[in-house]
């Protein structure tokens, strides 16, 4: 795990790091507290914004190198939809992960999906939760859910996402609205 991490240290820059350190730890929380295997929790964790540290054509060039399908949202906003799906081939390619629940859980980071894991929802949610995260509404409220009701942490966490994207007028890919659709009609 020491050498992930400083492999991941070296394709970062500094405050990806400290925030990637973050999910990580965080992540290693949740699951003591869901009885999912911490190890898991922590690759997952370090891996999951590996391919955030690059510009969008790199982003994109690199998803067709991949075959990855990129739709016409994906194409418009590469590296803020993009890093989870091309970050899930890295992982595998790059960084020797081979579990299906980790590499899930690095492609489904951003949008969600519908019938996530454990260890997706909880990298989803330790993602917008972590410590060095101050900037999001609901962030207590957040945390205080995250460790007795994640389902309930998921929706709080994709309304204020999807609140924030339209206050700033950026697209909505419907894989997030879908996920908030599934999750909420399960409350
Ligand atoms: O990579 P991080 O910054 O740690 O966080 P992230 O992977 O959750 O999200 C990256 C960005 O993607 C973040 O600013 C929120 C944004 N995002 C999430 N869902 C959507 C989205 N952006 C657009 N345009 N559309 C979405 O549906
Ligand atoms: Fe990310
Ligand atoms: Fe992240």
């Amino acid at each position: 795990m020491e050498d992930l991490r400083l492999v991941i240290k070296h394709v970062q820059d500094a405050s990806r790091y400290e925030h990637t350190l973050g999910v990580a730890y965080t992540a290693a929380c949740l699951a003591g507290v869901y009885g999912i295997d911490t190890r898991k929790a922590i690759r997952a964790g370090l891996l999951h914004d590996c391919a955030k540290c690059m510009s969008d054509l790199e982003t994109i060039s690199l998803c067709k190198e991949y075959g990855i399908a990129i739709s016409e949202v994906e194409m418009r906003n590469p590296s803020a939809l993009l890093h989870a799906k091309l970050g899930a081939k890295l992982a595998f390619d790059k960084y020797n992960e081979k579990d299906e629940d980790v590499l899930a859980a690095i492609e489904y980071h951003t949008t969600g999906r519908t019938d996530m894991s454990m260890l997706e929802k909880i990298v989803f949610v330790a993602d917008y939760m972590e410590p060095g995260r101050d900037k999001a509404p609901n962030l207590y409220e957040i945390r205080k859910l995250a460790f007795h009701d994640i389902d309930k942490a998921l929706v709080t966490i994709l309304q204020d996402t999807l609140e924030y994207l339209s206050c700033k007028n950026k697209e909505i890919d419907p894989a997030t609205k879908r996920t908030l659709e599934y999750y909420s009609e399960q409350q």
